[in-house]
């Protein structure tokens, strides 16, 4: 008797054909010099169907010398793509590394005036061409601090972020626009949390930032956290997409790959993976073996993995997913009753349960709590939290508080006060002090 194991008529059986059947893209970083040799565009005409240029659309590749434009590598990578059906992501127009010599000794305004002028010109020579740009690539401190990286750039002004997606956007309007870092994966990090309060700010003011892209350069110093998940829904219920832009996992565990895989898949307004580099001798971090395919071009488990993943995932909902945290909750001890409950408890009737995870460090803290409605819809929710004597908060996100220390009541804002039975939703806030281990109680409004 012969066995026969048939994939699922929809299983692709390449990463960019499975990813297309999720709704998504699978990329790869792609470096011009590479496309002459036929090992390498064989896996990347096979498998991607998303390229972004590795160094040739940077500031220096771009514009080496102040007004003396040159796209001959870059325009190569977007032939290549585009010619076979897949899209590019611009990378990136405004950053701190890779700024030729003429920009690099520039401050002030004529710096700024350069930095716009050459958004302007280089957006405006891919119109229409580019998937989505970084706009602006790794502008964030390192650290505890949740600030700024000092830069010329930055120093020609706490606005030039917005400034360089005004000009991304009246240069092509049709591109997505992004932001994008690393060190951002890990929802308690407070670099994360920086970032998040800036496309927050930034959408309540109206700056056109369309997605939100988190590179994901996976290794020791900064490992994949089982809160990547919150990360990436975090950031899209903030209303942009979000996309993981240059991953790569030292050693590429096929399990680790598997979960960002999942994560993409749970979240809706993730787009899609784009992996940075094809095989591991393609790496910037080679010795790490961090891809999905060896260096003689074959594929690793981790490939295997990615591709189960992608077959197996099922389309999400519209509205971003709770993430998975089980109930806080313990089961009913009592028997049920016998007569039959109502299907549908008016808003409010089955109550809410607030846990709180904390990221402490020496004189600072992140709370991050997480709001579940019981058996019944939450129109509106309160959290009490009472801080210890000597924490005071600085900042918060997605709730509106009564105080910053003692007791302190916090209460949904417009956009999270709805939470479906079983659901949850989340808001944080960030202070000084110690904060210990508080006990938040919820009640439902
Ligand atoms: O992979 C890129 C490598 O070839 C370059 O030497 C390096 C120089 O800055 O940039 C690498 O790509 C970086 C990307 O542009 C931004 N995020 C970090 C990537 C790895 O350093």
């Amino acid at each position: 008797m012969a066995l026969f194991v048939t994939a699922p008529a929809s299983a692709g059986t390449t990463l960019g054909a499975s990813a297309a059947e999720k709704g998504r893209y699978f990329g790869t970083a792609v470096a011009a010099y590479k496309l002459s040799e036929n090992a390498y565009t064989t896996i990347l005409n096979r498998e991607f169907n998303m390229v972004t240029p590795e160094n040739e659309m940077k500031i220096d590749a771009t514009e080496p010398q102040q007004g003396r434009f040159s796209y001959a590598s870059s325009e190569q990578i977007v032939n290549h793509a585009r010619s076979r059906g897949m899209q590019v992501r611009g990378h990136t127009l405004a950053w701190h590394g890779q700024q030729p010599g003429w920009m690099q000794s520039m401050e002030g305004t004529a710096l700024r005036t350069a930095m716009l002028n050459h958004i302007t010109q280089v957006a405006t020579h891919f119109k229409g061409q580019i998937y989505s740009w970084d706009v602006v690539n790794e502008a964030f401190a390192d650290g505890n601090s949740g600030g700024r990286r000092d830069s010329n750039l930055q120093r020609t002004g706490n606005d030039w972020i917005e400034a360089a997606f005004r000009a991304a956007r009246a240069a092509d309007p049709g591109a997505k626009l992004c932001y994008n870092d690393y060190n951002t994966d890990n929802w308690t990090w407070a670099k994360t949390q920086g970032v998040y309060n800036m496309v927050r700010d930034f959408k309540a003011r109206g700056v056109p930032i369309d997605c939100v892209g988190f590179q994901s350069h996976f290794n020791n110093d900064s490992p994949y956290a089982s809160n990547y998940r919150t990360t990436l829904s975090s950031f899209a219920a903030l209303g942009v997409d979000v996309q993981i832009t240059e991953l790569d996992i030292q050693g590429a565990s096929a399990d680790t790959y598997r979960r960002v895989v999942e994560d993409c898949l749970a979240v809706a307004r993730c787009n899609g993976i784009t992996v940075w580099g094809i095989r591991d001798s393609d790496s910037w971090r080679a010795s790490q073996t961090p891809l999905l395919f060896n260096s003689n071009g074959s594929k690793k488990p981790a490939y295997d993995a990615v591709l189960a993943a992608l077959n197996n995932g099922t389309t999400p909902p519209t509205t971003a997913p709770p993430t998975s945290v089980p109930p806080t909750t313990a089961p009913p001890t009592t028997a049920p009753p016998t007569t039959a409950p109502p299907t549908t408890p008016p808003p409010g009737q089955g109550g809410c349960t607030a846990t709180v995870t904390v990221n402490q460090w020496t004189g600072g803290f992140v709370a991050n709590v997480r709001v579940t409605a019981g058996s019944a819809a939450l129109n509106g929710w309160t959290v009490t939290i009472t801080l210890p004597s000597g924490a005071t908060v600085t900042n918060s996100w997605s709730a509106n508080s009564s105080g910053t220390t003692g007791t302190t009541n916090w209460t949904n804002v417009s956009y999270n006060g709805r939470v479906g039975a079983g659901q949850s939703t989340e808001f944080g806030f960030q202070g000084t002090g110690t904060v210990g281990s508080p006990s938040p109680t919820c009640a439902a409004s």
